[in-house]
């Protein structure tokens, strides 16, 4: 038996990203193409393809059974048509892994989704901590003006399951109205299925 060395990674609070991480991983526009409901805002946002989000992974956990995986994600402002941006999405490949999301700083909702359609969002800002229960697919949104992040800890084996999210989408999206997030039917998410 070998085991693994403790350490400590530093998480940084004014600006969400982790010292040293083990990884970078920015997702533009072009990275979430189809995605976003309005496709012809899409089209025209892609000229420009804005930076939508990156993940700081702090550790992996070797994708080992038992171990934990950690990061931490920023969400850039901004709407693609009045749709918030968001992160791509998954459930995970071993779907009955959980995971938990602590909001470090900004607004938004962690929108989950069941294997049998239930949608479930969860709005967040500094210190909630929103759990993921096993076999929910889960996406983030930011719907303030400000950067929104969040550290996730979730099992190391877990993987990601990205596909049915990619192609049928929520059945529920977070728009913009008045002024205020509101969370609506996904006009594309039944003619995908
Ligand atoms: C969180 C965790 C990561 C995930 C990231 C971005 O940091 O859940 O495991 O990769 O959000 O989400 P996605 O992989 O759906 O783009
Ligand atoms: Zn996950």
């Amino acid at each position: 038996m070998t085991y693994t060395t403790p350490f400590t990674k530093w998480l940084e609070l004014d600006s969400g990203k982790v010292k040293d991480p083990a990884l970078i991983q920015q997702r533009h526009l072009s990275d979430l193409k189809g995605l976003f409901a309005d496709s012809e805002a899409e089209a025209a946002l892609l000229e420009t393809n804005p930076l939508v989000y990156e993940v700081y992974l702090a550790y992996d956990g070797e994708a080992q059974e038992g171990q934990l995986g950690y990061s931490t994600t920023l969400i850039y402002p901004g709407k693609v048509g009045n749709e918030y941006f968001f992160t791509k999405g998954h459930y995970h490949a071993k779907a009955d892994r959980a995971e938990l999301y602590y909001c470090l700083k900004g607004e938004g909702y962690l929108l989950m989704q069941s294997p049998d359609g239930e949608v479930n969002a969860q709005s967040m800002s500094a210190g909630a901590g929103s759990y993921v229960p096993p076999y929910w697919g889960h996406r983030t949104v930011n719907t303030g003006q400000e950067p929104f992040v969040f550290l996730a800890v979730y099992p190391a084996d877990a993987g990601y399951d990205y596909g049915s999210i990619a192609d049928k989408g929520f059945a529920s999206i977070l728009v913009e109205k008045e002024g205020k997030a509101e969370l609506v039917t996904n006009p594309n998410a039944a003619s995908r299925s």
